[in-house]
């Protein structure tokens, strides 16, 4: 009976310790990615590692929160190219346990290194499935946010790009708002992919809001459904007389002289239109992916890079 009693306490003595010691559970967090004194460039990850215990991380920057994170792994991901290039920032994330707890991380100075690159995204840092808020925002609801999203089942570069579905009667446009001011010549690149599986067009190039129901288009190409040609919309509209294929990638490049007023344009490298007479930046800043008017379906988006040059 006396041993009993003991074991007893013993086991009694050892549950309080471990609840004690869940209890007590120090919480800890730091963040891993990026390092301190690293210099960053484009839509990153910033990670952070953390006790078992940790429930919630909130990123910040400068003191700013960018986001929260709810489930392991914690990471968030940040946009460099809102910040003036070549300035020195302070990254930091708190992490939360179920009781309230709160803890802040040591901060990590890093520096925003994106030379002459004002955007770009390739969609790899975003998990498969959500939107890439950190880049990009909704102009359009086209088919509805469940249709738009980052997929990771079809890539040009990665594993993963951006998938935007548009209705006939109600396209769907993602948007980035640039700042424009003195650049005198820019480039965008990318690369975009129709499916024949739900075939649409497609249009990119700089947005501009004529009323809350219509927008234009300007200094882009358009790869039209209905003849299946690639088209260029600057000042005036010109057929490439180029055709387009489904489920194929095409590389798009347009470099536009904000001075001459004039663009010009390359599908895949090889240069299709020359001098084509452009539209000032003033008329047109946010720029834009879209599916086409008229043509409901699919169109997949990636490498996007927008340059000064
Ligand atoms: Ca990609």
């Amino acid at each position: 009976m006396e041993e009993y009693m003991k074991q007893s306490i013993l086991i009694a003595s050892l549950a309080s310790l471990l609840i004690l010691q869940c209890g007590e559970d120090p919480l800890e967090v730091r963040i891993t990615y990026p390092v301190e004194g690293s210099l960053t460039s484009g839509i990153i990850r910033v990670e952070a590692s953390t006790s078992d215990n940790a429930v919630r991380v909130v990123f910040y920057v400068d003191d700013i929160c960018i986001d929260t994170c709810t489930a392991a792994p914690f990471f968030c991901c940040w946009n460099t190219f809102l910040l003036a290039d070549s300035t020195e920032h302070f990254l930091s994330a708190t992490a939360c346990d179920r009781k309230g707890n709160e803890l802040c991380s040591d901060s990590v100075l890093v520096t925003v290194c994106n030379g002459d690159t004002l955007f770009a995204d390739d969609f790899e840092p975003y998990l498969p499935g959500a939107y890439p808020d950190a880049g990009w925002f909704e102009i359009w609801a086209g088919a509805g946010s469940n249709h738009t999203y980052v997929d990771a089942d079809v890539a040009h570069s990665g594993t993963q790009s951006f998938r935007l579905r548009g209705l006939g009667d109600w396209v769907r446009t993602d948007g980035v708002g640039l700042n424009l001011a003195d650049i005198q010549h820019l480039t965008y690149e990318l690369s975009l992919m129709i499916p024949s599986s739900y075939s649409a067009g497609a249009l990119v190039g700089f947005f501009t809001l004529l009323n809350p129901t219509c927008g234009m288009i300007y200094n882009g190409v358009m790869f039209e459904y209905a003849d299946g040609l690639i088209y260029v919309h600057g000042a005036v509209e010109d057929s490439t007389g180029q055709a387009w294929l489904y489920d194929t990638w095409y590389s798009v490049k347009v470099s536009l002289d904000y001075v001459g007023l004039l663009m010009n344009v390359w599908i895949d490298g090889v240069q299709v239109v020359f001098d084509l007479p452009a539209v000032p930046c003033e008329w047109a800043d946010t720029f834009a992916i879209a599916t086409e008017y008229g043509a409901p379906g699919i169109v997949h988006f990636d490498d996007v890079r927008i340059f000064e040059d």
